[in-house]
């Protein structure tokens, strides 16, 4: 389910002022760095290639082949290109391709473990882009094909060398006679549903929150049984640390975060709904849910009588967390490192901001004290008990709450 955007070559070499520069690369850099911004926002994977040969490499005019010297190993014309931005992202792969000095191929395919990484990733569908149009995209994008891919090519952020005017159209047309999906990088964002969803669109539908989080189970459950089945026996005392970052399997973090976006959902539901069937003045919405939040510790709503409250201060380190999971994977994803030892487990950091610190003393967690002197505490997830705990939780709450809502409307509970 999962997508992958290609950059390929785009390096000083191939760039103007570069030796063997492509046509028109100054206008490449700006809007090839937003696609890739928008795709490790929307967990769509980044894989750079770099055309990364030894000095003495057949391809180049020294040694009877077509092209000046270029791309050398370590040199700075092998380097990306100057404004290109490779985000620190887990899902950002760098792949350096025809570095074999006797054999030629402008595929990055080809000699690399590139569709090792794509299926690792679980990804079907890739987008191509970057240098130069008719020897290495054309090539890449082919393969692909063969390799079964759905793939579109970036036609406003590829660019060509033409050595004859007219080389690449040809090879534009060969690409679309073989299958690819010729679009604009623009087209691309727009038609670009990633395997996520977009949450907002389902906003207060309850059914369809617990059924998407039942849908994360069910996937994380086939990829555990996987990542456990190819590590178990080798584990032992010496070997734990190797087989570690697991964070970096897309397909991993977007069950943890198909799990903690619609929980997240859940909890505003939650809190729109109890907001909705008491004197709005009384319980805030969700938007404020740290001041509600606060406040119904400090026991502000027990003489409401509601047993929807009585569970939510005994879980409030749960609904607590949840929150902050939710923007741990949108805005610092690399943080959670994803991880088997003897257990799947997801660990990372949770930032405590100031307007949580008061919250800080009903949570469940060690050295409290520490923790709002630091301003973040750690967090370990075992995976196999939070994934089955999460629907449950929310059925019994939102029950709860059904009750309650009854009970106020009838009178009777
Ligand atoms: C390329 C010419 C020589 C490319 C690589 O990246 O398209 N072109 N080597
Ligand atoms: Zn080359």
């Amino acid at each position: 389910m999962n997508k992958a955007l290609i950059i390929i070559d785009v390096q000083r070499d191939f760039c103007e002022g570069g030796v063997l520069p492509a046509r028109r690369t100054g206008s490449l850099i700006k809007p090839l760095n937003k696609a890739i911004a928008w795709s490790v926002e929307h967990s769509v994977a980044c894989i750079f290639t770099r055309d990364w040969h030894p000095p003495d490499h057949c391809s180049f005019t020294s040694q009877g082949g077509n092209w000046p010297p270029h791309c050398v190993q370590g040199t700075s014309g092998a380097e990306f290109a100057k404004g290109l931005n490779i985000p620190d992202s887990t899902l950002v792969i760098d792949i350096e391709k025809d570095s074999n000095k006797a054999s030629m191929s402008y595929s990055a395919f080809e000699n690399t473990n590139l569709e090792h990484e794509l299926r690792s990733l679980d990804v079907i569908d890739v987008a191509a882009s970057g240098i130069a149009t008719e020897y290495c995209v054309a090539a890449t994008v082919l393969d692909a094909l063969r390799y079964g891919f759905k793939v579109s090519v970036l036609t406003d952020l590829i660019r060509p060398i033409d050595v004859k005017s007219g080389d690449s159209n040809t090879a534009l047309a060969e690409m679309k006679a073989a299958g690819a999906t010729l679009l604009t990088s623009k087209e691309w964002l727009n038609s670009s549903i990633v395997r996520l969803g977009r949450h907002e669109n389902f906003h207060n539908n309850v059914e369809i929150r617990l059924l998407s989080i039942e849908k994360a189970i069910a996937d994380y459950h086939l990829l555990a049984q996987r990542h456990k089945a190819k590590f178990q026996d080798k584990i032992d005392e010496h070997t734990v640390l190797f087989l570690k970052g697991l964070g970096n399997d897309i397909a991993f973090l977007s069950c943890f975060k198909e799990l903690f976006f619609n929980s997240r959902e859940l909890l505003d539901i939650l809190l729109t709904k109890l907001n909705k069937v008491t004197d709005s003045s009384k319980f805030q919405t969700s938007k404020k849910f740290l001041v509600f939040a606060r406040e119904m510790m400090r026991g502000k709503y027990d003489g409401s009588n509601l047993a929807i409250i009585k569970f939510l201060k005994t879980n409030i380190m749960y609904i607590f967390q949840i929150r902050k999971v939710r923007n741990e994977i949108k805005n610092n994803p690399s943080n959670i490192d994803i991880r088997y030892v003897n257990k799947l487990e997801a660990v990372f950091e949770v930032p405590i901001n100031n307007d949580e610190k008061e919250l800080v003393q009903y949570l469940d967690i060690e050295n409290k004290d520490e923790a709002v002197k630091k301003g973040y505490y750690n967090c370990t997830y075992f995976l196999d008990e939070i994934f089955p705990q999460m629907p449950l939780f929310w059925r019994t709450c939102l029950s709860i709450l059904d009750d309650d809502i009854k009970a106020l409307t009838t009178g009777r509970p």
